[in-house]
């Protein structure tokens, strides 16, 4: 089956601007400037992305093809705590109507709701493919059964888990090196592999993340609160850029941030 991935994968990598923290942790990752969702579409648009993440009540209200739209179909809150379980939200078609070029999905892999995640993901990728469109897997290890959700073997598995289920892409954390990093691109076979952000670094902590991503044979990163909680979004997406499609070292993209 022939996938388009169109502009959301250039020269063999990508990098994505994620922004649908607003439901996955509400406000308090935002201030006066990021909590319009304007403001990081400009970012989306100025920066070229090759994707911008947000769940349908932003896109319905503010999304203009600054980027290509990538439309996260479940999510939920961080206020219910134990097992998480994702549902969906949005359904593909609803995606394709508002432009979306790739849809998003996330699955918790050992909660105790893993099984409806995987059923109800399950769907919508043949969904999605029948569409042609590219399927994005957040594979998050999460719940009381996993003792430590960044540890290689765990992530290895999660990563395996989203070839087994059809996933084109496969959103998951970084284990913390480059040599297990490389184990858990492996395990995702042909499907492309980018690492999720996480909460704000120093400015050479996400470079470096950046740096050991492509090293490992991740195909970038899918990235949030560390572009647009810096303060000068465009130059941290500029500094990403010369890492992940020109292969310059950490010291030479951080002269950008000086
Ligand atoms: P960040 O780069 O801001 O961490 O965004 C990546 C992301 O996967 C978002 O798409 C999502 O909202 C969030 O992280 C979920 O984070 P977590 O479940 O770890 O709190």
């Amino acid at each position: 089956m022939k996938i388009k991935f169109g502009r959301i994968i250039e020269k063999g990598k990508s990098l994505l601007l994620a922004y649908d923290q607003g439901l996955e942790h509400g406000p308090t990752d935002f201030n006066d400037k990021n909590v319009d969702p304007s403001y990081i579409l400009k970012i989306a648009k100025k920066g070229k992305y090759n994707g911008i993440i947000l769940q349908k009540g932003i896109a319905e209200k503010y999304y203009n093809k600054e980027a290509p739209l990538i439309l996260k179909l479940n999510g939920k809150t961080n206020l219910i705590k134990g097992d998480p379980v994702s549902t969906q939200l949005c359904s593909v078609k609803e995606a394709i109507n508002l432009g979306a070029k790739a849809v998003g999905y996330t699955l918790y892999v050992g909660s105790i709701h893993e099984a409806k995640m995987f059923r109800d993901f399950s769907k919508i990728q043949k969904e999605a493919h029948d569409y042609k469109l590219p399927v994005i897997a957040w594979m998050y290890p999460r719940g009381k059964a996993i003792k430590n959700e960044n540890s290689e073997k765990i992530l290895a598995y999660a990563a395996r888990i989203g070839l087994e289920l059809g996933a084109d892409l496969i959103k998951i954390k970084y284990s913390g090196d480059i040599n297990s990093f490389k184990w858990v691109v492996k395990s995702a076979g042909k499907a492309k592999v980018l690492v999720a952000g996480g909460p704000k670094l120093s400015k050479r902590g996400v470079l470096k993340e950046a740096h050991s991503a492509i090293k490992s044979g991740a195909i970038s990163m899918a990235v949030g609160r560390n572009v647009w909680q810096y303060k000068e979004p465009l130059k941290m997406t500029k500094a990403l850029k010369e890492i992940i499609f020109n292969n310059k070292k950490i010291e030479s993209a951080l002269k950008i941030l000086k």
